[in-house]
């Protein structure tokens, strides 16, 4: 029990353990298809290392020995929606939580209980013991979360999907897209064809470029719902916008369409914002983007704009916030929004200036991700092939070791929503990139976000974390083998 990542709040050890063997049932709370969902999820999860073929029964009450138990029934309010209580004696593994969202991330660590063999694609020889105990646990932060930067260099449903899967281990539960930028236009926008023809043919470098059908959005956004993850997605404006520039020649005040841009600099592109035909794009762009997000968030970027006043830019946000407003989401942005008049639900996230403070002391609500701590694109050091370092190099034990309530003068905790690693691509191209940056940095990330500050120390987590690279290996992620953590 001495493993887990992110560290629950409360573990009791008992002695003993619970053998899992082939003839186990995972026993759902009858009549709830979303807990048997959970149960059929964990046994997908147990399959391919121990080859067995779980069955997944609705429960008639707590089952006899040799079983797995999940249910709502007896869930502690006091634990909220993402909350569990995981009993194991040497008879019964019995998950129980208020929601089931709770149940799902139980179900984590459950997973991370079982010799770390569990997580290999082809049968193990076991035994598959789960030690004894009880853990109580519910997370510090509401917002855990992630982003990849599809619009850089695009990645597909794929790629996305293994994301998820890799982020839901460690109980993160917002996924933040970002999905146009001066490179790249990456979702369909059904009155904007030419977005993804044009804008999204392109990459950095020259890479090929890429975009998501709505249809294919949909699915990303369905995907991440099962595991309990919230999408959010990003249209950066009025800045980061060359794609959008490139594809329609009638949103630049001169009428000429800008060539597409396969560079990395940032800050030179700008909507028109003094023209009508802007804003009747962006409420379309909203308005599409908004119907197919369950989510209550969409994010609209604002950040970096080196071609516009600050009274252009405020007057756009401010735009830009009512017809977020209007189709009934929450508007996020970064720092740079700090400048305008926010709505009460809006919400800032922080990477890297004072803006955001004055955000703050305005009342927002902060999703903090410092760029010198959690920008999953810098190097770890000067050797590290992947992503940039304009921020410092960022080491392991750089990123684990801050804290979001004592970050940011000025924003205390009551504040901060949670944290968010965001994953830029400029220098990021193929998946195994991207595992190389995000792992292992990302897993700290999930601890910050959920477990306790009290007692959350590098030297005791440098050694959790070594036991998760033969995890991690068992995926076949390409992760940094960090010379600070003790790797088993
Ligand atoms: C800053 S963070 C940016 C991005 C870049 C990133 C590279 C932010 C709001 N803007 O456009 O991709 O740095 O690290």
């Amino acid at each position: 029990m001495n493993y887990l990542i992110p560290k629950p709040q409360s573990v009791q050890p008992a002695p003993g353990g619970f053998s899992l063997t082939a003839s186990a049932g995972i026993h759902v709370q009858a009549g709830n298809e979303e807990i048997a969902a959970i149960g059929r999820y964990l046994a997908e999860k147990l399959k391919p290392a121990t080859g067995f073929d779980l069955a997944v029964i609705p429960a008639a009450g707590a089952p006899g020995a040799g079983n797995i138990y999940i249910t709502m029934e007896g869930g502690d309010p006091a634990l909220g929606e993402e909350g569990y209580t995981l009993a194991v004696t040497p008879d019964l593994i019995a998950l129980v939580a208020y929601m089931p969202a709770g149940l799902f991330r139980g179900i984590q660590t459950l997973r991370q209980l079982l010799p770390a063999a569990i997580e290999q694609p082809a049968p193990q020889p076991g035994p598959w013991v789960v030690p004894a105990g009880v853990i109580r646990d519910q997370p510090r932060f509401s917002w855990r979360g992630a982003m990849l930067d599809v619009a850089r260099h695009f990645f597909g449903v794929a790629d996305v999907k293994a994301y998820i899967d890799e982020m839901a281990y460690y109980k993160l539960n917002r996924f933040h897209l970002h999905l146009s930028d001066d490179q790249g236009w990456r979702i369909e926008i059904k009155s904007w064809p030419l977005l993804t023809t044009i804008g999204g043919a392109t990459s950095v470098g020259g890479d090929p470029g890429g975009f998501y059908t709505q249809e294919q959005y949909s699915e990303i956004v369905a995907y991440a719902q099962s595991r309990y993850i919230t999408v959010i997605p990003e249209i950066d404006m009025p800045g980061h916008t060359n794609a959008a520039l490139a594809s329609y020649a009638e949103l630049n005040c001169d009428g000429v369409a800008r060539a597409p841009h396969t560079g990395i600099e940032v800050g030179f592109s700008t909507l028109c914002v003094g023209s009508e035909i802007t804003y009747r794009f962006i409420d379309d762009v909203i308005r599409e983007l908004a119907a197919i997000t369950p989510g209550p968030y969409l994010h609209i970027g604002g950040d970096e704009v080196q071609t516009l006043g600050a009274g252009d830019y405020n007057a756009f946000v401010q735009k830009a916030q009512s017809t977020v407003h209007k189709y009934g989401k929450r508007m996020i942005g970064w720092d740079e929004i700090g400048r305008i008049d926010l709505l009460p639900l809006t919400l800032v996230q922080y990477w890297n200036g004072p803006l955001a403070v004055e955000a703050a002391r305005k009342g927002a609500k902060m999703i903090m991700s410092p760029a010198s701590r959690v920008y999953l694109d810098m190097k770890y050091n000067p050797s590290t092939e992947p992503g940039l370092y304009w921020a410092g190099y960022v080491e392991v034990q750089e990123s684990y070791s801050w804290d979001p309530a004592t970050q940011l003068e000025g924003v205390s905790e009551g504040q901060v929503l949670g944290v968010e690693a965001p994953l830029w691509t400029e220098r990021i191209r193929t998946r195994a990139d991207i595992e190389y940056m995000v792992f292992p940095r990302l897993i700290g990330v999930a601890e910050i976000g959920w477990s306790s500050a009290a007692g959350r120390e590098w030297s005791e987590y440098r050694l959790r974390l070594a036991e998760h690279g033969p995890r991690l290996a068992a995926w076949g992620i390409n992760f940094y083998r960090s010379p600070q953590v003790p790797w088993k």
